[in-house]
């Protein structure tokens, strides 16, 4: 399939995709946001594929939604115009999916970035949510999925003041895995993705759905889900291979089975 606005490729068992609206960094217009989604969602249900990476280029992840698209719109149109369906169905993706962030990751692109579900950022990575220069704030989980990620205190900074982050902040407060130089911040976001690939599929589907249950649950509803996926996971072939081949002292051949 041939997209207009981002650009697929496969590396081993990680599924690339570029984001590619360089002329404007990427600035996130309803078009490419649906090609996004079409392609996480194509890579999701390909069995070749174990996990996915979402990068856009060394200057800008991306400077956020696409204003020059956003301005005009009444409120009813925002509200009619099909602008949420990609963003949401980005967050539904079952595989793990890593963003590769260096440049800016400002508004939508901070918070496409943090619908994934680790970030691994380049140096010169920068994060915000500036919407509040532009009389409105964040639409797309920012001011939940920050205040999540850093806490109030500077989740009301960054979003009320345009505070921005530096890659070391981002990793100091716990908002990026990882931070490594521009030259490597996508092979390293690659080697992880094919790293958490070649492990037991299942299993690594359950766990980020338990993980990301953390979220939207109560710790006594949270456990029990928890707990359910970990006695259903004693029914797959899996289990047995992995506790079999530890116990023979071998290494487990996975089957997602
Ligand atoms: N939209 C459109 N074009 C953009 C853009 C954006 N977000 N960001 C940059 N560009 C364009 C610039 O207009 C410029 O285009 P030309 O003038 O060359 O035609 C080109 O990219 C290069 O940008 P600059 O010349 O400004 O480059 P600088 O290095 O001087 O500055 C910058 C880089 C990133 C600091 C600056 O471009 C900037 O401040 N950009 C805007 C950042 C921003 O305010 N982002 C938040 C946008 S609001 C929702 C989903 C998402 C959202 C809301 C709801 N739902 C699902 C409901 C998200 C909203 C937002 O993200």
């Amino acid at each position: 399939m041939s997209y207009e606005y981002i650009l697929t490729e496969v590396h081993d068992r990680a599924g690339l995709i570029r984001l590619n609206r360089p002329r404007v960094l990427n600035a996130l217009n309803v078009a490419l946001m649906n090609e996004l989604a079409d392609a996480l969602a194509a890579f999701d249900a390909d069995e070749a594929v174990g996990a996915m990476v979402i990068t856009g280029n060394n200057r800008a992840f991306a400077a956020g939604a696409d204003i020059e698209e956003m301005a005009p719109r009444s409120a009813v149109e925002m509200l009619t115009a099909d602008m949420i369906s990609g963003w949401d169905r980005i967050a539904q993706m079952r595989k793990p999916v890593i963003a590769a962030v260096s440049g800016y990751a400002l508004g939508g692109g901070c918070e496409l970035a943090m619908m994934c579900d680790m970030i691994v950022a380049s140096e010169t990575a920068v994060f915000g949510q500036p919407e509040i220069n532009l009389g409105i704030i964040p639409g797309a989980g920012g001011t939940q999925r920050l205040i999540r990620a850093v806490g109030k205190a500077l989740a009301m900074e960054i979003i009320l003041n345009d505070r921005r982050l530096s890659a070391d902040e981002a990793y100091q407060f716990g908002l990026v895995n990882r931070v490594y130089p521009v030259d490597s911040y996508l092979d390293e976001a690659l080697r992880l993705a094919n790293e958490i690939a070649a492990r037991a599929p299942i299993a690594v589907r359950l766990a980020k759905e338990s993980v990301n249950k953390a979220y939207e649950m109560t710790l006594s509803e949270g456990l029990a889900f928890e707990r359910r996926n970990f006695y259903f996971l004693f029914s797959t072939e899996d289990q047995k291979e992995g506790m079999d081949a530890f116990l023979k002292r071998r290494d487990p051949q996975w089957k997602g089975r």
